[in-house]
């Protein structure tokens, strides 16, 4: 069984939200249109506490974008997003949520961010999602969403490293590109580490 992936397509994510991604909200028709030939569908939540360590808010003299050190590992400091229970957490209302099968949620650890939908950023702790897909016969995933470097990249990558032979679907994708090339590098990366890279139809050819 093929499943599709939906990564954080969240409100706090759109544009106007305090973590906007740029043109996120393309997205959700390019997600709409793959739900409907997908075996299963897994979506994920960023889902924080609202004391998280990644939020520049709750530390002391650090600006949102700075990196720093969050419990042994380097984090970039965000804007408070996606808190438990919010409406910015919540995923985008235009998505069809009833062909969504499974949701998991993740990042819900004060002192550790997780980008991925598998493990936290220092693979401490799985989330569920790998035993999850092997119990319901998974095998390979198509994965999509917001944001490109961040949560798509680190879940692709733990994808593979599962030996999920994995999909990105780039249409469905946007980054943030808070450091210039930050969304070319990131998919650098996924397609040398074994990712299959599908990039839009151009109809300007
Ligand atoms: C994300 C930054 C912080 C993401 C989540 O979904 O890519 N990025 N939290
Ligand atoms: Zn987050």
């Amino acid at each position: 069984m093929h499943a599709l992936i939906l990564i954080d397509i969240q409100n706090d994510f759109l544009p106007n939200g305090p973590l906007a991604v740029p043109e996120g909200d393309q997205v959700i028709a390019v997600a709409n249109q793959e739900m409907q030939r997908a075996d299963y569908v897994v979506a994920t939540q960023d889902w924080h506490p609202a004391n998280h360590g990644s939020f520049a808010s709750q530390q002391q003299d650090v600006e949102i974008g700075d990196q720093f050190q969050l419990d042994g590992l380097t984090q970039v400091a965000w804007p408070d997003h996606c808190i438990q229970g919010t409406r910015g957490a919540e995923l985008a209302a235009d998505l069809n949520l009833d062909r969504i099968d499974h949701i998991v949620q993740k990042g819900t650890c004060p002192n550790i961010d997780s980008y991925s939908g598998f493990y936290d950023n220092g693979q401490r702790q799985a989330t569920g999602l790998d035993d999850h897909l092997r119990s319901v016969g998974v095998r390979h995933i198509s994965v999509m969403g917001l944001a490109t470097e961040y949560c798509v990249k680190f879940s692709v990558l733990d994808a593979l490293r599962l030996e999920y032979p994995t999909r990105v679907l780039l249409d469905g994708c946007r980054g943030i590109n808070l450091f210039p090339n930050d969304i070319d590098d990131a998919i650098a990366a996924m397609r040398s580490a074994g990712a299959e890279i599908i990039e839009p139809y151009d109809f300007s050819i």
